[in-house]
């Protein structure tokens, strides 16, 4: 499939139900369960990673991709393996032994809904098939480039990413306060790795140069931020109806967060920083980058 992803100017809200129903078409296809007894770790990889979330990471992707007229095909099949990643890690962090939490996306979590066997299955399931996706042919006809996105997206879910920030997450429960510092690098690692890797799959699969490359990657990092601050002042102000998880658990598992430490007023204000920050990496770009502003404004806008 060679057409291009959207028509030319788009709406963030029709940018975002299309890639809701897109990603989900592939992932739907992806995770079809096989006839057999396994067909229950299937049933459990579909109950959360099709279940109604925003799709940030696969429209990260789409609205990357669109800047280099990247393939429709390969551009989807990296978000469903993001998403897939990110639905692993959902389901992960809500176990007994991590958060314990019953509620995600508004329904009961995956353990809740099966079994805490089945929902480790099921996570690792979702991560391994990941891989799967990217390193299959329909992603990139060049095999260098499906290297190379296996390659990032590892790095950015292992120890020097995602898992290592959650490590250090579970660590901190225990020990005195972290500092701003700290928290900021444990967030980049823990949410802000693998949305930069959404950002910058379209820069792969386009075999992009070094310069948009590292524009994309000054826009991410301050985004990955700003999303973060988002997602603290949530837990503080928003309700469970509105975010489809418990909301108070920073505060009540005593965890520093960015809102603990600067109040939500400075929290705010500085989640708006980082977006006009964000947004001035994608200058080069000009008007081709405007689903990726509005991408921004909402991130610290939304109230999901
Ligand atoms: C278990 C290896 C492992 C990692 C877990 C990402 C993560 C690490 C834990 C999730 C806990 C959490 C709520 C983190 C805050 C940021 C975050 C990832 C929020 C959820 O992402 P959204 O808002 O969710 O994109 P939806 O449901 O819209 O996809």
């Amino acid at each position: 499939m060679t057409e291009s992803l959207w028509p030319d100017s788009v709406s963030i809200a029709d940018a975002s139900a299309m890639t809701v129903e897109l990603t989900d078409e592939v992932l739907s296809l992806l995770l079809a369960p096989p006839p057999g007894m396994e067909a229950r770790v299937y049933e459990a990889m579909r109950y959360s990673a099709l279940s109604p979330g925003k799709r940030l990471r696969p429209l990260l992707v789409v609205a990357g991709s669109r800047l280099f007229g990247v393939a429709r095909r390969s551009a989807l099949q990296a978000a469903a393996a993001i998403e897939m990643v990110h639905a692993y890690s959902l389901i992960h962090d809500d176990l007994p032994a991590m958060d314990n939490s019953d509620l995600r996306r508004g329904r009961p979590t995956c353990h809740k809904k099966f079994d805490d066997a089945t929902a480790v299955l099921a996570g690792d399931g979702l991560l391994t098939m990941a891989f799967e996706v990217l390193a299959h042919p329909d992603t990139h006809g060049d095999p260098g480039v499906r290297c190379e996105l296996i390659s990032a997206l590892a790095v950015a879910a292992g120890g020097a990413g995602m898992v290592g920030g959650q490590m250090i997450d579970l660590l901190a429960e225990k020990m005195p306060a972290l500092d701003i510092g700290a928290i900021t690098r444990l967030q980049r690692m823990k949410t802000g790795a693998l949305i930069a890797f959404s950002c910058e799959a379209g820069a792969i699969l386009a075999k992009a140069p070094a310069e948009p490359r590292t524009a994309l990657r000054g826009y991410a990092h301050d985004l990955g931020l700003a999303f973060q601050i988002a997602d603290d002042l949530l837990d503080v102000e928003g309700s469970a109806e509105e975010t489809g998880k418990p909301v108070g658990a920073d505060a009540a598992a005593g965890k520093a967060t960015f809102v603990s430490i600067l109040g939500a007023d400075r929290a705010r204000a500085q989640a708006e920083l980082l977006v006009d920050q964000a947004v001035a990496h994608l200058d080069l770009f000009g008007q081709r980058a405007e689903l990726l502003r509005q991408v921004a404004r909402f991130v610290v806008n939304r109230r999901t």
